[in-house]
């Protein structure tokens, strides 16, 4: 594993990227350029901020419960959800969403690009432990260009000589002002199924408001989503391509008073997760020799 002094010798870019060791001994990669600010910690290769120099508030939530420890999950920011999302379908003791976003992954390449973003592309490294749980031969990569826009490619390339199935999800958790003055648009007449209270198929009617834990999968969609957030008076647009599936969640208090890491007593109001996916009914099924690309862009808007 690099150290920091390694990684900014590699693929530093002054005034714009460096990497620094976290008190927990995990690498942190900052980035400062001239259209936003951003943090990426190199275990599950995990997106932690992202803010717009024309944005006074970050568009993507920590807790200020999140705490880095190795082989442990962050909460908040773009936890990477693959090669399962949810629970495993058979190996109730295999982690939920899968085991990338606690793995250490590798930087393998960085550089400025023309419009002054920056970009990073780091590499899942697989160990004994995950080929344990999942024993296909395969590369995971993500690049993620940060700028006014975050975009971010997540690409599973399947370099053994069987296909294999995968979900996953970008599960990002935005930023917002008040649950109760934020709604999701651009999901009007999607089908979803509804975990709260059992699974049930539903479809939407108009935008999601919200008043009650929210743990809804839209599936066979590929809309652009949209955060309206009328305390911020801002718009965060969420685009997407290789992804049929829109995950929607708000904890409520019980469940947030549950899990006890979102910041008590109500920092779950400040966030709304819209997660870019491939669940349920569209996991996908990757043939050997082929890849599979999903993509994100996030653009804010003030209003
Ligand atoms: O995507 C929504 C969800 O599946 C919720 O059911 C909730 O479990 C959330 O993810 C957080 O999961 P985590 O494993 O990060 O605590």
């Amino acid at each position: 594993m690099s150290t920091a002094q390694q990684l900014n010798t590699q693929f530093g870019i002054t005034g714009q990227l460096g990497f620094r060791e976290d008190t927990s001994g995990l690498i942190v990669a900052e980035i400062n350029n001239t259209q936003a600010t951003a943090s990426l910690c190199l275990q599950g290769a995990h997106l932690m901020s992202w803010q717009p120099k024309s944005q006074a508030t970050p568009a993507i939530w920590l807790s200020r419960d999140a705490k880095l420890a190795v082989g442990k999950s962050i909460r908040g920011g773009v936890p990477v959800c693959w090669p399962w999302f949810g629970a495993h379908a058979t190996e109730p003791g295999f982690p939920a969403h899968g085991y990338a976003r606690t793995t250490p992954w590798q930087v393998i390449e960085s550089g400025s690009e023309p419009d002054g973003e920056t970009r990073l592309t780091l590499r899942l490294l697989a160990n004994e432990k995950t080929r344990a749980q999942w024993p296909h031969p395969c590369t995971l990569e993500l690049i993620v260009s940060i700028g006014e826009t975050l975009r971010m490619e997540l690409i599973t390339e399947n370099t053994g000589s069987s296909d294999f199935v995968i979900g996953e999800a970008l599960h990002t958790y935005f930023r917002i002002g008040d649950i109760g003055a934020a709604r999701v648009s651009g999901l009007q007449d999607c089908e979803y199924w509804d975990k709260v209270g059992g699974s049930e198929l539903k479809k939407q009617q108009g935008a999601i408001n919200f008043s009650s834990e929210t743990d809804r999968v839209y599936i066979n969609t590929a809309a652009e989503c949209v955060i309206e957030d009328d305390q911020l008076k801002r718009r965060i647009r969420i685009a997407k391509s290789g992804s049929l599936s829109t995950v929607v969640w708000t904890p409520w208090t019980a469940k947030a008073d549950k899990m006890g890491d979102l910041g008590q007593p109500d920092g779950w109001r400040e966030m709304v997760c819209v997660e870019s996916a491939n669940a349920f009914d569209n996991t996908v099924r990757v043939a050997a020799g082929t890849s599979h690309t999903l993509i994100v862009e996030y653009r804010t808007e003030s209003v």
